[in-house]
Order: C-alpha cells, then structure tokens, then sequence
C-alpha cells in the first residue's frame, strides 16, 4: 500500500471542507424525450451499433429525472454537504441556440431547490459531454460558433439559478470532449480526425472564457465560477532524454493545452512545435487567447490514476494502454511514438491503477502553477464490480479502500499548504459509463437496473461517517489529529 493509503493516526480536515458526490445529466436522469428534450450526441451515438457495450444508451439511464427527490432524500441521509450535476443543454435549449425551454429549466430549478431545502450546496456543471446533436450537425467543437452558442446557453442557465446556486463549473473535462470525442472517437459524436480535435481544444476554451463572462454578466458577484480538469499525472517510464521528452508531449497534449490558456494566457510554445505538422492553429483568433484567461474562482481537478509514457521508435504495436478504451485512432495528436504503459500493482475494474500519490502530486502541480487560487476535487472514485449480497447488501470494502487512500492523499496535500475546499466523489449512484454502458459500477450507492431500487454500498455508509465527523479514520485508538 502507498505511503498516503493508510494515514497512522486520524486526520481532521478543516471545518469548512464540502463532502460531496458528482454526477452528470446523460450518465443519470433518462427521460430523454420529455420536456422538449432533443437528442444530443450522447443519444445519437449510444444508438449507433457498436458504440458502445451492449448497445447500453442513457434513454432510461437511473430515472433520475423523475426521481429526483428520492435521490436527494438519499444524499441528505448519506450526510452530503454538496452535490455535483449537470445541466443537459438540449433539455434547456434543445437546438443549441435561441430561447430556453422553461420546462427544462424548472426541472432544475426544483433539483436546486430540494437540495438547498436539505442543506445540501449544489454545484451546477454547465457542460458533461451532451452537445446537443444540431450543434454538431453544423460542426460541432471543431467549429468556433459552438463556443458562441455555449455562452449564450451559460447566459440562460446562469440566470435562471444563479440566484440560488453559488458554484459554477463551465466544462468537465474538456480533455474527452475534444480529444475521446474527435480523435480517437470512442466518445460522442465518435469522429476520429486529429486536426478537429486540436480544433476542438481551442474552442472548448473559449466557450469556457465567454462562458465565465456570460454567466458573471448575470449572476451575482458573490458566486464562483470554475472549470473541472482531469489532468494528467504523466510519468516518464524512465528518465533517458527520449522519455522524457515523450512525457513532455504527453503532459502537452493532456495539460497544457488547457492550463496553458486558462492560467497563463498562452497555448506552450513545446506544444505549438511538436503538433505543428498536425496543425497550424490558425484558428486561434486575435483576442481568443484573452477572451479565454478569465480570472477563475476556482479550480476542479478530475483524478483517477496516473500515466506513464515512454518513447518508441515508430508507432508502439498492439493497442495503446493509455485507459482511454479501444480505438485504432490515438486521441493524441502528433504523438504516435509514444508508447503507454500499464503501471504495477492494484487496478480498479477500469484496468486503472490504484495510486493515491498522483492526487497529491496533482494537487501540489497545481500549488505551484496556480498559487493562491482555491481547489476542489470535483471527481475521485473507483469502479469494481459490486454484487448485492444474499441479504441484501452491497459490500465494497476495495472501494472503501480507495477512497481512503485518496482522502489521505487529499489531507497531506491540505498539510503540504494547498487551499482544498471539497471533495466530489464520482459517483454518487451506479450510472451510465459512456462507452463501457452500464457495466462498470462507479457508485457509492447500487443500482439495480432492472428496478432501479438504490441500494447505498458498504462505501456509503463509510463516507457518510467520514462526513460526519469531518474525520478520516486512521489506525484504531489513536487520538485525531488536529485539523488542519
Ligand atoms: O464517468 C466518468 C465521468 O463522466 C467523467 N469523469 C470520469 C468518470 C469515470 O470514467
């Protein structure tokens, strides 16, 4: 076990600190044509054949649309202090532009409403994934009228709560969005053209910049605005010249090209070079480059396992082992002679490595790039493959154990100086994993899908304590810690 998995003795964490859980909208509600709803990309490609596992698609997803308030009841019972959603653009604004659909709004007007009513803060994601699909039908992120009509969604969505919501996150992981859902196409809408991803980076940004404007031209000032990243912990297999450098492009490709514009005003010179026979980003535009640098609030960082890279001569044989799923295309632009490799040790139903140390190392990258600015994990959880028990339970002690791990991971990076405000545990109920459909379990609560019935695993009861008490156990009779 790695050094933060098992803290000696208990940590408190600072009174303040939010315990929450994370979801997003076509993982979850189901009910895609009521309300004026129209498909998104996520629906056209889930009904696509071979898409994804089984043909799983998110028509019915968890019924959260509909059960919304039992779900809120099971949060507040669970002892949530936050909770993490999304809002689906094509139930707001079904086209992608023009006016809101007030029934689409209402639906999260009450989400909010219940969740305040049980103390419980919510923290509204603008963007997971579900363009609707006449947005890509006219080009999608590849093109920049998309991050126009991202801002005037933002805009709609801003008004309509943000006199009740406080904490805005623009985009998640726009990493998927560009480079999962335009290059190596295993993600929606499933194209697979390095140049529309690269494209599709830059005007991810800048729907994020005209999107913060937006949402502080109509929202009150006290609220923060964010964006949700999974960056990438990249490590050189070894340290000879050409890992390194291989990693350098990796980080590039997985980091910088969102840090970059958003911290630093500016795309890495390294990244500019090494994806210049890819593209010649003419497409980033006078202004962009400023439009995109709005001071944020705030910072959510998405984190999972770390990467490790090396240099091959040519193209690496076999499939790439990056844990992005099966694709003969690379979602890594001008990169085909980086090879990925499997790191040792314990793995998550995803084929993913348990390693806390990256959270810690993650969360101090940023301590150093981004001094000063306040961080949330907006995302940490494990897949295994959790099965309900003769009497009824569901006992997950390897994801009870992962949590561990990363809260301690979490702790020390608060002890090393680093502002850490909350904590999202992805994912609050089983749901809809994208390509893998339903068949990885990420939840603290089962699903049943044949019933829906919501079953919290032995995981829920054990964060509701953590929650509780504000406290992550370590070795029994030791005394707490103070917090920190
Ligand atoms: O389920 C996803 C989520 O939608 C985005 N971040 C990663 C999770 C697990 O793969």
């Amino acid at each position: 076990m790695s050094q933060s998995a098992q803290p000696a003795t208990p940590v408190a964490f600072p009174p303040a600190f939010l315990w929450g859980a994370a979801t997003s909208a076509y993982q979850i509600e189901g009910a895609v044509r009521e309300g004026g709803r129209t498909p998104s990309i996520w629906d056209t490609f889930s009904h696509t054949p071979g898409k994804t596992a089984d043909g799983d698609h998110g028509d019915i997803a968890v019924d959260h649309y509909h059960r919304y308030r039992e779900d809120v009841a099971l949060m507040a019972e669970l002892g949530l202090t936050a909770y993490r959603f999304s809002v689906s653009w094509s139930r707001v604004q079904p086209t992608g532009r023009g006016p809101a659909v007030q029934v689409g709004l209402d639906f999260y007007r009450r989400l909010v409403d219940e969740l305040l009513a049980h103390g419980i803060k919510p923290a509204v994601t603008l963007y997971h994934w579900d363009l609707p699909q006449e947005l890509e039908d006219s080009g999608g992120w590849p093109e920049r009228d998309t991050a126009l009509r991202f801002a005037e969604y933002a805009g709609i969505v801003g008004e309509a709560l943000g006199d009740r919501v406080e904490q805005w996150i623009t985009l998640n992981e726009p990493w998927c969005s560009a480079f999962l859902g335009y290059g190596s196409g295993v993600h929606a809408p499933g194209r697979t053209d390095p140049v529309a991803a690269l494209r599709a980076a830059h005007h991810l940004n800048l729907a994020h910049g005209l999107g913060t404007s937006a949402l502080r031209s109509v929202m009150p000032a006290r609220n923060q605005v964010a964006i949700s990243l999974n960056s990438s912990v990249v490590r050189p297999l070894s340290q000879s010249p050409a890992d390194l450098a291989a990693a350098r492009r990796i980080d590039d490709l997985a980091n910088g090209v969102f840090h970059g514009p958003l911290l630093h005003g500016a795309y890495p010179a390294t990244l500019l070079a090494a994806t210049s026979t890819v593209t010649d980003w003419s497409y980033v535009l006078d202004g962009d480059l400023r439009a995109i640098r709005q001071p944020l609030d705030a910072l959510g960082l998405n984190y999972y396992t770390p990467t490790v890279v090396s240099a091959v001569d040519g193209a690496p044989d076999g499939p790439r082992a990056d844990g992005h799923g099966a694709s003969s295309f690379s979602p890594w632009p001008g990169a085909d002679d980086v090879a990925f490799h499997q790191t040792p040790g314990e793995r998550t139903e995803m084929g993913w490595t348990v390693d806390p140390t990256g959270l810690h190392e993650l969360i101090m990258r940023y301590v150093q790039e981004a001094p000063r600015l306040p961080l949330y994990i907006t995302e940490n959880g494990a897949a295994y493959e959790d099965k309900v028990d003769a009497g009824g339970q569901v006992h997950d002690p390897e994801r009870i154990a992962y949590l561990h791990g990363h809260l301690a991971a979490v702790h020390r990076a608060i002890t090393d100086g680093a502002d850490v405000r909350g904590y999202y545990l992805w994912s609050l109920m089983d749901n809809f994993e994208w390509a893998y459909g339903y068949a990885k379990r990420f939840g603290m609560v089962h699903v049943d899908y044949g019933t829906l019935e919501r079953t919290p695993k032995s995981s829920a009861r054990w964060y509701r304590e953590v929650a509780r008490t504000g406290t992550l156990p370590g070795v029994p009779g030791v005394p707490v810690a103070p917090a920190v």
